[in-house]
């Protein structure tokens, strides 16, 4: 990748766009590698747009998953045998190509979960139960998705401790300057959203874990919505807690990430118990097994691990300034074309966003937009996107979603503005 994450995430929009001029990136070129487009949505060309609640996946991943499970089955850390052998180094590339992925220091600082609802929750109820008491704080923000919002209210509740938001403006982006004042000597963890799912506001993570760890608070980034759409560096954020979701990165569901520094992950009790995550067990007592193994219980999701590890390789097989300024150009393209239509409320217009555009029509129910939409093949997501206190916010009881991946065209974006109006004839 030719481009720092500092770089780019300190790019307003138009630098990305202007050191990558159209034609740079061909969509088309990378639809190739995605089967799925070769199949019609009720007869019309799939148009796809929603990538943030899942990607599709390129034929690379599916062909690891396929020739794990036809040639190289097996579990894994348990027998002598070849093929666990083999399955067990499988595994542990992996972890090896997902800690160059986050350019993380150790391997071990890389836990295999189901995602990032999972990595929160083995936080909160590790991390958390361990050193969150009575009278304590944790910190997060307005634009969470609920999986970094309810994990921490159960633990709070549990611990009698309280939970604070960092607010939100009119256009979706957080009230930074209340955010240092907002930190205090009962403040025991800072979790933040890199990119809100709903809004598209892409956080200033690297300023805000600066700001946390001068007050010696750590701090948990959500990038379930940003490893697919910035170049992401654990060590430069200096994050104390990563989590992904390998679905929404072109990988297998039902795998993702959990990161954390080494020291952390140490100190901290384990999540499940079980086989794998032991060194030795008695009736009397058992000795916990060293991490990453200490958090991974039982038989994990070695395909899907593998599955991932396909798709990381993928998507890094890609200049991502050049990805990233071709997701811009659609945003920008969406954006512009649906302020222009006056029933459209944009809902998120934040000074630096990422790949979400989330709007209502006047009388029109989401659900409705969603549903017509996808009678010309059109998907998007149409809710409150796991993101309640959002749409709270905002005064609306849910959005339409259009979310873009790098294989999305300029003529997806066509097709859906092309949609929106044939919405609005329906209701006129
Ligand atoms: N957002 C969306 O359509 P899981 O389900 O564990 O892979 O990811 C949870 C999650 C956590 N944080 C953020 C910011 C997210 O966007 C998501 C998933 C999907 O927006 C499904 S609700």
């Amino acid at each position: 990748m030719s481009t720092t994450w500092n770089e780019a995430t300190s790019m307003t929009a138009s630098p990305i766009t202007e050191q990558h001029p159209p034609g740079d990136f061909d969509p088309w070129r990378v639809r190739e590698d995605f089967p799925i487009f070769r199949q019609r949505i009720r007869g019309k060309p799939l148009v796809y747009l929603d990538n943030a609640a899942s990607t599709h996946k390129p034929q690379v991943v599916i062909d690891a998953v396929s020739r794990f499970y036809g040639e190289e089955y097996s579990n894994i850390h348990r027998g002598v045998h070849y093929l666990s052998q083999q399955a067990t180094d499988l595994y542990e590339d992996a972890r090896r190509t997902v800690r160059q992925f986050l350019n993380a220091k150790h391997d071990e600082e890389i836990i295999f979960v189901r995602g990032t609802t999972e990595a929160i929750n083995l936080v909160a109820q590790t991390f958390g139960r361990m050193n969150i008491g009575e009278g304590d704080e944790v910190l997060i923000s307005a634009i969470e998705h609920h999986a970094n919002i309810v994990p921490w209210q159960m633990i709070c509740k549990e611990k009698g401790a309280s939970l604070k938001v960092i607010p939100m403006d009119q256009h979706g982006d957080l009230k930074l300057e209340q955010f240092e004042a907002m930190i205090t000597d009962r403040t025991r963890l800072v979790s933040l959203v890199h990119v809100s799912n709903a809004l598209g506001t892409v956080n200033p993570v690297k300023e805000m874990i600066a700001t946390a760890h001068r007050h010696g608070v750590p701090v948990f980034i959500d990038g379930a919505q940003s490893v697919q759409h910035l170049p992401v560096d654990v060590q430069d954020l200096d994050c104390d807690f990563f989590a992904m979701s390998g679905h929404k990165i072109y990988g297998p569901t039902g795998i993702g990430v959990l990161y954390g520094k080494k020291a952390l992950l140490e100190d901290m009790p384990p999540y499940q118990g079980g086989g794998d995550m032991i060194l030795s067990v008695t009736f009397e007592h058992t000795v916990y097994n060293d991490i990453p193994y200490k958090f991974e219980a039982g038989t994990p999701n070695i395909a899907g691990a593998i599955g991932l590890a396909a798709a990381l390789k993928y998507f890094q097989g890609h200049d991502i300034t050049a990805l990233a300024a071709h997701e811009e150009r659609l945003l920008h393209h969406a954006t512009e074309n649906l302020r222009n239509i006056d029933e459209v409320r944009l809902i998120g217009t934040a000074k630096q966003k990422a790949s979400v555009l989330s709007f209502t029509l006047c009388a029109v129910h989401p659900h409705d937009i969603g549903t017509i939409l996808d009678q010309h093949g059109i998907a998007i997501r149409a809710g409150h996107h796991c993101a309640q206190p959002v749409m709270q916010h905002f005064g609306i009881p849910a959005t339409a979603r259009a979310s873009f991946s790098f294989y999305n065209t300029m003529e997806d974006v066509d097709a859906l503005v092309h949609a929106i109006h044939s919405v609005l004839e329906v209701f006129s």
